[in-house]
C-alpha cells in the first residue's frame, strides 16, 4: 500500500496527475479492448521445427526473375544487379504468383533496375544462377541456397535455410564462417562486432538505456558479414517489418539465423566482396540521406527544457558574448508547448514565438522544436477536433473507435502515419512551426512510447491503413516513426521548397535515412556510454543511417567536467554534434564545469567549424554513395584482421582516425594506425603503420591522426555557420611519405573537397564545386612534391587563393612553381601572394597562392 501511495506520490510528480490518472485507467482499459478485440497472439521466431522448402520440382525463368517450386514452398529470386538477389520463399497455401508486398523500406523498385544477365544452368545435384559477380546454388535435394565467388568459395549459405511456419512464422538458418563478424542491425548497444548475441527486431524506448539493453528505438534489419580474413563481405537485408530476431551464433556458436513472427521470408542478399561496395548497394536499394543544411553540422545545444523564452535568451547571449562558443542549433524540448499539445505554443513561457526566434536569427542561432506522435485527447484542442473529423487516427479492429493511450500531454490519439491521407495533414500542420520561423523538427517518441508498465507501446490489434493495404500494429510498429518522420519532412519539403527540410528521429527501420538522421536517444553520463557512442554511431552507419549522434554528455544523470570534455572531443568528429540532457539534471552547456573545461571545450567546437568544409564533403559523399561519415577502420582497411574488432577507434572521413579517451584519469591510450603513412594532429609527428602506438591524451587532447596522403581543406572560426564569407581557406597537405618504397617512387594520395551554398537544392542543377586533389610526393625524405587540382561544377565560392600548408616538411622549398588556366584559357604560372607568402615554421611549410592547378615544390 506504502508502496502504491509512494508511487502515486512520484508518478504525480514526473507526470503530472491528469496523466498519471490516464496512465492507471489505461491499464483497465486496455484489458477491456483486449477481450473486446482478441489480445495479440503470442508467436516467436521459430528457432528450428519450421518447414523447409525441401526438394526442387521445376523451374522457370522469366525476365529477372526465376521462379523454384519445391515440395513445400516456392522460391521466387530476383536477379536486380549482379551483386544483388532478393529472394522470396513462399509457403504452398500462398499463390505463386503473389504480387510483392508494398515495401516502406525499398526507394527503388523492380523497374528501374536495368535488367541484367545471368545464366541459368542445371545440373545433377544443382541449379545455378551466375551473374557477372556471384553464383547463387540451389540444392535439388534440400533446396538451399548456397551463395559462392567465381572463384566457388563460399561467402554465405545455408543451413537448414528458410522456411515458413502454419502460425505464419518465417525463419532461416544459415552457417557462420570460422572468423566471421557480423555488422549492422542500427542501434544496438553492444559491442561493433555483434556476433554472439540475438538481437531483437521492435523498436522500443527503454526511458534511458543499459549496456546491453536490447532492443532500443531504432532498429535495422540488415546485417553485413565479413569472413576470410576480410576477404568476403556481403549483407542480408530481411525486408519484413514484424517483431524479429536475428540470432549471430548466441543458440548456436555456428549458426546465424534470423526470421520474424509473420509476414513473409524475403531478404536480400548482397555481395561486396568490399563493404563499401555492400553499403553503395544496401543505399542504392533502400535510399540515401540528402545533403542536409550545412549549419546543421555546427555544434548543437539542448536540455529539457530549455525554457522560458528568457532563459532561451540567456542561452543565446552566454554563446555569443559571455562565453564566445560557436554555435548553430538551439532545440526546445516539450515545455515550450501548451500543455505537451503539438504545434501550439505556451503562452506564458513563449508569448511571441516568432518575434523570439526572429531576435534568436539575427543571432546566427536555427532553432528546432520537438514534435511528439501522441495529439492530446481534448475537444478545445483544434488538432485534436480535426483529427478526429477527418479519421486520421489509428484505430481498434473495429475501424471507428479511435486508439486513444497516455502519454506527456495525458491520453492522446494517434496519427496513422501509414495513410497518406494523414501524412498530407501532418505535413500541413508543420505550417503553424514553419509560420513563427522553426527551422527544424525533432520527432521523438515515435516508437511510438506509451506510458504503461509493461508494453510500452500499441496493441498489436490496432488498425492501420498501410497505403491502402491495411494491416494491424503488428506490421505497422516498426515503420511508425519513420512514417512519421517522412510525413514532417513531405510537409517541410511542401512549406519551404527553397530549403533542405531538418528533422531528427528517435526511431526508425531501414530506409529512414531517406527523410530523416537520429540521435541515439537516452544514454547515461558515464564513461561506458561515452564509449558506447562509438560502436552505436559506427553500427548505425552500417546500417544505412550515418547522420547520427549521441547526447553529448549523457542524458540521465550529470556529467562531470572531465566526461563532457572528453564526450565533446569525440562528438567534434562525429556527424551529429549535440549537448542534450534530462530534466532533472544541472545544465550541460561547454562553460557548466568553469575553466580549465571551458577553454578545451570552445577550442573543440572551434575545431569543428574549422574542418566544416571537410566534414560536409563526408557528407556529401555519403549522399553519393552511403560510404558513412563516421567509418570503422574496417571500410578502409578491410584485409587487416586488426581492424575488424576495433571499436574504440574510428575514422571520419577519409583523413581523419579519430581515438578518443574513454576511461576517466586517463592521460594516454594506445592507437592502432593500419598500413600506410600517418600525421599526429597536433604535433606534425610521422608514424608508418601498422603499428600499435601510445600516445599521450592530457585532457586538452584527443588523439587524432591524419592518413598521409591527405589534403585536408580547414576554414576560418566562426560562431556560426555563414557568420561571414569564408575568403580564403586552407589546404592542410600530408605528404605520403613510404620508407619502403625505392626512392623516386611516386606516392599519390586523392582527395576531394565538395561545396555548395549549404542551403538550397540549387546543386541539383549544377550549383555545386567539386575540387578534386592529388598530392604527390617524392624521395625520402621528400624532396618533390606535387599538387593537382581539379574543379567541377558551376558554383562560385568567390574564393581568390588558397593557403597551402604543408607538413612534415621542416626545411624552407628550394622551389615553387605552378601552373593555371587563366580566364583566356591560356596555361599562366601561379603567383604567390604577397611578401610573406612563403614561410616556414620547421614543421610546416606555409604558401599563400591565387587558384592553381597543378603546384609543385622541391627541396634541395
Ligand atoms: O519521455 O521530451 O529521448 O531526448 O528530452 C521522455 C523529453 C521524452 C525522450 C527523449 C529525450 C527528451 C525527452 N523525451
Amino acid at each position: 500500500m506504502l508502496n502504491i501511495l509512494s508511487l502515486i506520490v512520484r508518478g504525480t510528480r514526473e507526470i503530472g496527475f491528469k496523466t498519471l490518472w490516464d496512465s492507471i485507467t489505461y491499464l483497465v482499459r486496455k484489458r477491456w479492448y483486449r477481450v473486446r478485440f482478441g489480445g495479440r497472439k503470442c508467436r516467436r521466431v521459430p528457432e528450428r521445427g519450421y518447414t523447409c522448402p525441401g526438394r526442387v520440382m521445376s523451374h522457370m525463368r522469366r525476365g529477372q526473375t526465376v521462379t523454384i517450386p519445391c515440395a513445400d514452398g516456392t522460391y521466387v529470386l530476383t536477379i536486380l544487379a549482379p551483386d544483388l538477389v532478393r529472394v522470396r520463399l513462399l509457403p504452398p497455401h500462398v499463390l505463386a504468383a503473389r504480387q510483392l508486398h508494398h515495401s516502406y523500406s525499398i526507394a527503388k523498385s523492380d523497374a528501374q533496375w536495368s535488367p541484367c544477365e545471368f545464366l541459368l544452368t542445371e545440373t545433377e545435384t544443382a541449379l545455378k544462377i551466375e551473374t557477372a559477380r556471384l553464383v547463387c546454388r540451389i540444392a535439388k535435394d534440400t533446396g538451399r541456397l548456397a551463395f559462392l565467388d567465381l572463384f566457388g568459395d563460399v561467402i554465405n549459405e545455408d543451413e537448414a535455410g528458410a522456411g515458413w511456419q502454419a502460425c505464419g512464422a518465417v525463419a532461416c538458418r544459415k552457417r557462420i564462417q570460422p572468423d566471421e563478424h557480423f555488422y549492422g542491425l542500427g542501434e544496438r548497444t553492444f559491442e561493433l562486432d555483434l556476433r554472439g548475441r540475438q538481437y531483437r527486431m521492435w523498436n522500443t524506448d527503454p526511458r534511458t538505456y543499459r549496456l546491453g539493453q536490447d532492443p532500443i528505438h531504432l532498429c535495422v534489419p540488415v546485417l553485413l558479414g565479413l569472413h576470410d580474413r576480410g576477404r568476403q563481405g556481403y549483407g542480408i537485408f530481411l525486408d519484413n517489418t514484424f517483431r524479429g530476431l536475428f540470432d549471430l551464433g548466441r543458440r548456436d556458436p555456428d549458426v546465424l539465423s534470423f526470421g520474424a513472427v509473420d509476414g513473409e521470408m524475403r531478404y536480400y542478399f548482397i555481395y561486396g566482396p568490399a563493404l563499401t561496395t555492400v553499403l553503395e548497394r544496401y543505399t542504392e536499394l533502400t535510399g540515401r540521406m540528402n545533403l542536409p543544411p550545412l549549419w546543421m553540422l555546427g555544434y548543437h545545444q539542448s536540455r529539457w527544457s530549455y525554457q522560458p523564452e528568457a532563459r532561451v535568451r540567456k542561452l543565446a547571449r552566454d554563446f555569443r558574448q559571455v562565453y564566445r562558443v560557436p554555435c548553430d542549433g538551439i532545440h526546445l524540448d516539450i515545455h515550450y508547448m501548451d500543455g505537451y499539445r503539438c504545434f501550439t505554443w505556451d503562452a506564458e513561457r513563449f508569448p511571441d514565438p516568432a518575434e523570439k526566434i526572429a531576435d534568436l536569427h539575427a543571432m546566427g542561432f536555427k532553432i528546432i522544436v520537438i514534435v511528439d506522435p501522441g495529439i492530446r485527447a481534448d475537444h478545445d484542442y483544434r488538432v485534436c477536433r480535426e483529427g478526429l473529423e477527418r479519421n486520421v487516427f489509428c484505430t481498434y479492429p473495429d475501424g471507428e473507435t479511435p486508439f486513444k493511450a497516455p502519454v506527456w500531454p495525458g491520453d492522446c490519439y494517434f496519427p496513422d502515419f501509414t495513410d497518406p491521407r494523414t501524412r498530407m495533414w501532418w505535413g500541413d500542420l508543420c505550417k503553424t512551426l514553419t509560420d513563427v520561423g522553426v527551422d527544424g523538427i525533432w520527432n521523438d517518441m515515435n516508437e511510438p512510447a506509451i506510458f504503461g508498465m509493461r508494453s510500452t507501446t500499441m496493441p498489436q490489434s490496432i488498425r492501420h491503413d498501410m497505403d491502402g493495404h491495411g494491416g494491424g500494429h503488428a506490421e505497422a510498429h516498426n515503420i511508425y516513426g519513420m512514417q512519421m518522420a517522412r510525413a514532417t519532412v513531405e510537409g517541410l519539403r511542401q512549406l519551404r521548397p527553397d530549403r533542405r527540410p531538418v528533422c531528427i528521429t528517435r526511431s526508425g527501420w531501414a530506409g529512414v535515412q531517406r527523410y530523416a538522421m537520429s540521435w541515439t536517444g537516452d544514454n547515461r553520463s558515464n564513461w561506458r556510454h561515452l564509449w558506447l557512442s562509438m560502436p552505436m554511431a559506427m553500427n548505425l552507419g552500417l546500417s544505412g543511417l550515418a547522420h547520427t549522434g549521441p547526447d553529448v554528455g549523457g542524458f540521465s544523470q550529470f556529467a562531470s567536467g572531465e566526461l563532457f570534455t572528453r564526450w565533446l572531443q569525440m562528438g567534434v568528429f562525429l556527424p551529429f554534434c549535440r549537448a542534450h540532457t534530462f530534466v532533472h539534471s544541472p545544465d550541460q552547456e561547454p562553460w557548466s564545469w568553469g575553466e580549465p573545461y571551458l577553454a578545451i571545450n570552445r577550442r573543440y567546437i572551434e575545431l569543428r567549424y574549422r574542418l566544416l568544409p571537410y566534414l560536409y564533403t563526408a557528407f556529401w559523399q555519403c549522399a553519393q554513395t552511403g560510404l558513412p561519415i563516421v567509418r570503422p577502420l574496417l571500410l578502409a582497411f578491410q584485409d587487416d584482421a586488426q581492424t575488424h574488432t576495433l571499436e574504440d577507434q574510428f575514422m571520419c572521413g577519409d583523413a581523419f582516425l579519430v581515438a578518443p579517451v574513454f576511461e576517466e584519469s586517463a592521460d594516454r591510450r594506445s592507437v592502432y594506425l593500419p598500413t600506410g603513412s600517418w600525421y599526429d594532429f597536433w604535433t606534425d609527428q610521422h608514424f608508418h603503420g601498422p603499428a600499435w602506438i601510445d600516445v599521450e591524451a592530457p585532457l586538452e587532447r584527443l588523439p587524432l591522426f591524419v592518413r598521409g596522403g591527405s589534403v585536408v581543406p580547414m576554414g576560418p572560426v566562426m560562431q556560426y555557420v555563414g557568420e561571414h564569407p569564408t575568403g580564403r581557406l586552407e589546404l592542410h597537405a600530408y605528404p605520403r611519405r613510404a620508407s619502403h618504397l625505392p626512392d623516386g617512387r611516386d606516392n599519390v594520395g586523392r582527395s576531394a573537397l565538395y561545396e555548395d551554398d549549404g542551403r538550397s537544392w540549387a546543386f541539383q542543377d549544377g550549383e555545386y564545386r567539386l575540387t578534386r586533389f592529388a598530392l604527390h610526393s617524392a624521395g625520402h625524405p621528400i624532396s618533390r612534391l606535387e599538387l593537382g587540382r581539379q574543379v567541377e561544377g558551376r558554383y562560385e565560392s568567390g574564393r581568390r587563393g588558397f593557403e597551402v600548408v604543408v607538413h612534415g616538411v621542416d626545411e624552407s622549398p628550394r622551389s615553387v612553381t605552378g601552373r593555371t588556366i587563366n580566364v583566356h584559357g591560356r596555361m599562366i604560372n601561379v603567383r604567390l601572394l604577397g611578401r610573406r607568402a612563403l614561410r616556414t615554421d620547421g614543421r610546416t611549410v606555409h604558401l599563400l597562392t591565387s587558384l592553381f592547378e597543378h603546384l609543385q615544390i622541391e627541396w634541395d
